[in-house]
C-alpha cells in the first residue's frame, strides 16, 4: 500500500482522482504486481482491472475480492486502497501456499467509486455489472469524463494485457475500513457488514444579480449567497423532522464572484443525504427537490440536479454467517453492523452474492489525511479473508 500511496508524493493526504496521472501510475503498478504473481491480467473500457488466478477445475466459476482505486479529494491511505492491495495479498499468499485453486480467485481495482472528480458514483462496478455509466459530464476544468476516460485507459492497455468486460462472479467480498467509529469505540476487531445506506446527491445552482456591493440599494439586491445560505439552514431546519440515521451533508461551496465589494450573483454547493430507510430518504430528497418552492427573494432563481442515487441495499447473509464462524475460528471479536458509506459492493450486490469485511478507523476519521487504520488490524481483516477466499476456491 505504501509504494501506491508514494505515488501521489502528496502531504496533505491523497488524490488519486480517477484518469489522473496519479491514479494511472497506481493501477499500471498493480498490473506489474499482477503479471510478476503469474495473474491473467484484463482492463475494461473503464479502466478497472482485474487479476485473475485461474482455477483449475472450474475456471469459469469466479470468486472475487477487491475495492476502488480512486480517492476523495485529500483523501486517506486506506479507503478503497486497502480491499485492493489487502485482496492481491490475499490471492498471492494462497497461491504461494496452495497453488492452483479449483475455482478463479479475482482481485478487482474498480477504476472510480467516489464522485470526486466527476459528477457520477460508482462508474467501475456500475460497468463490470453492466448497468448504465453516464459519459456525457466535465470535471471542475471542463475535461470531458469519455476524453479523459480514452486517454487513461490507452495507458494501461499494453502487451499481455487483456481489454475486455469479464464474466461476472459468484461471489464478492470487499476488505475495507469502517470509516466510523464504532469498531474503535468498541474495540472490537472485526465489522461484518449487513447492509448500506441508500444515498441521494444534488448539485444546488442559486442565482441572483452580481451589482456593486455601495450603490445598489438592499432593497434591489438578488445576493445569490444570502439565499443559498437560508436555503441551507432550512434544509438542516427540516432535517430534525427525521429519525437520527438519516445524514445531511452539504458540501463543497462556489460562489460568483468572489470579492468583497460585489454581490454574490451565483452560488452552487452540493447536498449529500443518507438512510438505511428507503422511506425517509425518499421523503427527504423530495424535500431537496423541491427548494425552488421555498420562500425566497422573487429576483432569485434556483436550480437543483440529482446526480446520484443508490439504494439501501441488503448484504448476502449467508456469506456473513461464514464470515462470523471463521472470525471466531481465528479467535477475532466481530459484531454485525450497517455502513453508513457507500462502497462499490452495494452495486455488486446487484449480480453477485457480497457482503464486506470492515476494520477499525482510528477515531472514526476517514475521507481526510487522517485516516489511519494499525497494521494489526489490517492484518486481522487480512486473515479472514484470505480464509474466506480458501474456503471458497480451495475447499
Ligand atoms: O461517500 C461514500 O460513502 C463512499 O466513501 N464513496
Ligand atoms: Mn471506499
Ligand atoms: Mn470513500
Ligand atoms: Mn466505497
Amino acid at each position: 500500500m505504501a509504494e501506491i500511496n508514494a505515488l501521489s508524493g502528496e502531504q496533505s493526504g491523497q488524490n488519486r482522482l480517477v484518469y489522473s496521472s496519479t491514479w494511472i501510475q497506481a493501477q499500471q503498478q498493480l498490473i506489474a504486481w499482477g503479471q510478476q504473481l503469474g495473474l491473467r491480467v484484463t482492463v475494461d473500457r473503464y479502466g478497472t482491472v482485474y487479476l485473475d488466478l485461474v482455477g483449475r477445475e472450474f475456471p469459469g466459476q469466479i470468486i472475487a475480492t477487491g475495492s476502488h482505486m480512486d480517492t476523495v479529494r485529500q483523501g486517506g491511505d486506506y479507503d478503497g486502497l486497502y480491499g485492493v492491495i489487502g485482496g492481491l495479498e490475499a490471492i498471492a499468499n494462497l497461491a504461494k501456499r496452495f497453488g492452483q485453486p479449483k475455482k478463479t480467485l479475482r482481485l478487482i481495482a474498480f477504476s472510480e467509486e467516489e464522485g470526486s472528480r466527476f459528477p457520477a458514483t460508482f462508474t467501475g462496478s456500475k460497468h463490470y455489472a453492466r448497468l448504465p455509466v453516464t459519459e456525457t459530464i466535465n470535471d471542475d476544468q471542463g475535461l470531458s469524463f469519455a476524453v479523459a476516460r480514452a486517454q487513461a485507459v490507452a495507458q494501461l492497455v499494453k502487451d499481455g494485457v487483456v481489454f475486455e468486460l469479464p464474466q461476472l462472479p459468484e461471489t464478492f467480498t470487499e476488505l475495507h475500513i469502517e470509516q466510523g467509529p464504532r469498531l474503535f469505540d468498541q474495540k472490537i476487531d472485526i465489522g461484518l457488514v449487513e447492509s448500506i445506506v441508500g444515498q441521494k446527491r444534488y448539485t444546488v445552482v442559486v442565482k441572483g444579480q452580481a451589482n456593486h456591493a455601495g450603490t445598489t440599494p438592499m432593497v434591489d439586491r438578488a445576493d445569490a449567497l444570502q439565499t443559498a445560505v437560508m436555503l441551507i439552514h432550512y434544509l438542516q431546519e427540516q432535517r430534525r423532522r427525521f429519525s437520527e440515521q438519516l445524514t445531511l451533508t452539504v458540501g463543497a461551496f462556489a460562489v460568483l464572484p468572489n470579492t468583497a465589494n460585489v454581490i454574490p450573483g451565483r452560488v452552487q454547493f452540493t447536498v449529500d443525504c443518507r438512510s438505511s430507510d428507503a422511506i425517509e430518504l425518499t421523503s427527504y430528497g423530495r424535500l431537496v427537490e423541491n427548494l425552488a418552492q421555498v420562500e425566497t427573494n422573487p429576483r432569485i432563481s434556483i436550480e437543483i440536479s440529482q446526480w446520484t442515487e443508490t439504494a439501501v441495499t441488503e448484504l448476502d447473509s449467508m456469506l456473513l454467517t461464514e464470515h462470523q464462524k471463521l472470525a471466531d475460528k481465528l479467535g477475532f471479536s466481530w459484531c454485525k453492523l450497517a455502513s453508513g458509506a457507500g462502497h462499490d459492493s452495494q452495486i455488486m450486490a446487484q449480480v453477485a452474492r457480497t457482503t464486506m469485511i470492515f476494520v477499525p478507523s482510528v477515531g472514526g476519521i476517514s475521507h481526510a489525511p487522517a485516516e489511519y487504520t494499525p497494521t494489526a488490524d489490517l492484518e486481522r481483516g487480512l486473515a479472514l479473508l484470505t480464509a474466506s477466499l480458501y474456503e471458497q476456491a480451495y475447499g
